[in-house]
């Protein structure tokens, strides 16, 4: 089989990336090694910026983010024992910028949705799947699939196939760079079909642990604790999830906690982890592929989405124009944005997470939300990274 982009993986940044090109003329095939119903069912991101949502629109699927997603312009911030509290007007500090409560999942099912109704081919339940010969001109992607053996012979590869895939880890180790960072804690959540307590999201620093009170829509909540990485998730009922919580919110708002059986309960492990550089020959890596973030600054999502663009317009320039030049910079204008995401991660984790038994730096901590949350330019620079920096 022959292509120009073999992308591997189909995640939101396989799929934004495959639809972007297949909306171009530029023919691509997407290779996955899980099944649809896999893929649809993994519950992660839900918040995402301007600029996603931008590229959501230019891809022509967004008439149900448009219709069912929440338009958010602040959230509140709750810090210290007598649980003081401050909105941070975000849109109102970023000249108009909003963000957009709107699951992962749903989003993945309009992309597949797009992917499944246009002619480009892509394989599902992929096995064995191995890029090659990247660093010569004509590289290709091998796999298993349905019993038969297959080549894609493409002119570039996008290893869009996330934090565990093959993309990376075919790459020989003296090429790259790694930056790593794993925190000693992780975030227990819980998605219930129950209305939310705010309108708005909530971070709150507790000196217990971090508590995060989201939502996917207002009938549908979604919760995270901050929890230590030795906690079974087995050790965790439902009803002991909702107790901690309540105990740990102010009790304004443990009131307003409405119960229900968990749809998905699970303890995700954080880590910051950078590759560099993304781009090995003619293989790019593209999402969590090349980076993780901690998910305190919901930047996940929105970096795979905006790796994608970026390799796009890099694609577009060199098949429209011939001019390779966007290609030749993917690496580093992608990476400029990466840390700059990286940074306000790590920093919203350290800032917002119990770091240890510490009370010197809890104190530490707390004069620092204080201080931000009671600052114009403070607010501004929470601001500002939140909804994404250009
Ligand atoms: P994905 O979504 O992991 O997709 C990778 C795809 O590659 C396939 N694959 C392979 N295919 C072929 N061969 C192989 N060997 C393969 N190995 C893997 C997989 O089946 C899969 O389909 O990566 P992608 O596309 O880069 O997207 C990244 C995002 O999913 C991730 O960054 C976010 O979910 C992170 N995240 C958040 N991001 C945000 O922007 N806002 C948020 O609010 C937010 N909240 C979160 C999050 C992640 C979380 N967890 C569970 C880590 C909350 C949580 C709890
Ligand atoms: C979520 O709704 O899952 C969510 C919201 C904000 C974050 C991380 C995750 O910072």
């Amino acid at each position: 089989m022959k292509t120009k982009v073999a992308i591997i993986g189909s995640g939101p940044a396989g799929l934004i990336l495959g639809q972007l090109l297949h909306n171009q003329g530029i023919d691509n095939v997407v290779i996955d090694n899980k099944s649809q119903d896999y893929i649809l069912g993994r519950i992660r991101a839900g918040v995402l910026e301007q600029s996603t949502v931008n590229i959501i629109r230019e891809l022509g699927i967004s008439e149900r983010m448009d219709r069912e997603g929440l338009v958010h312009n602040g959230f509140t911030m709750i810090w210290g024992q007598d649980c003081q509290r401050q909105r941070i007007p975000f849109t109102e500090l970023t000249d108009g910028k909003i963000m957009m409560v709107y699951g992962q999942t749903e989003l993945t099912k309009d992309l597949l949705a797009a992917r499944n109704a246009c002619e480009a081919f892509s394989f599902y339940d992929a096995e064995d799947v191995t890029p090659h010969d990247f660093y010569s001109e004509s590289p290709l992607v091998s796999f298993k699939h349905q019993g038969e053996e297959y080549e894609v012979h493409c002119d570039y590869i996008a290893g869009c196939d996330g934090f565990h895939g093959v993309s990376r880890q075919s790459v020989p180790v003296k090429e790259m760079t790694v930056y790593e960072n794993a925190y000693p804690f992780g975030w227990l959540g819980v998605l219930a079909d129950v209305p939310p307590v705010s309108d708005e999201v909530v971070y709150q620093h507790h000196q217990d642990g971090y508590v995060l009170c989201s939502m996917r829509s207002p009938t549908r909540s979604r919760y995270y604790i901050q929890v230590s990485l030795d906690e079974k998730l087995e050790d965790w009922s439902v009803d002991r999830f909702w107790a901690e919580l309540k105990r740990r919110l102010p009790d304004d708002l443990a009131e307003k906690v409405v119960t229900g059986p968990a749809l998905e309960m699970s303890i995700a492990p954080l880590r910051s982890f950078v590759c560099e550089p993304i781009r090995f020959g003619n293989l790019f890596l593209v999402g969590d592929a090349a980076h993780i973030v901690p998910p305190t600054g919901a930047k996940g999502l929105n970096l795979a989405a905006s790796d994608a663009k970026e390799l796009f317009n890099g694609l577009m320039q060199f098949y429209q124009q011939g001019d390779s030049e966007g290609l030749e910079q993917y690496s580093s204008k992608a990476l400029d944005r990466i840390w700059k995401a990286e940074r306000f991660s790590w920093w919203m984790t350290s800032l917002f997470h119990k770091l240890d038994d510490s009370a010197f730096r809890q104190k530490m901590q707390l004069s620092e939300i204080h201080y931000l949350a009671h600052s114009k330019a403070g607010q501004t620079t929470i601001a500002e990274n939140f909804v994404g920096l250009d």
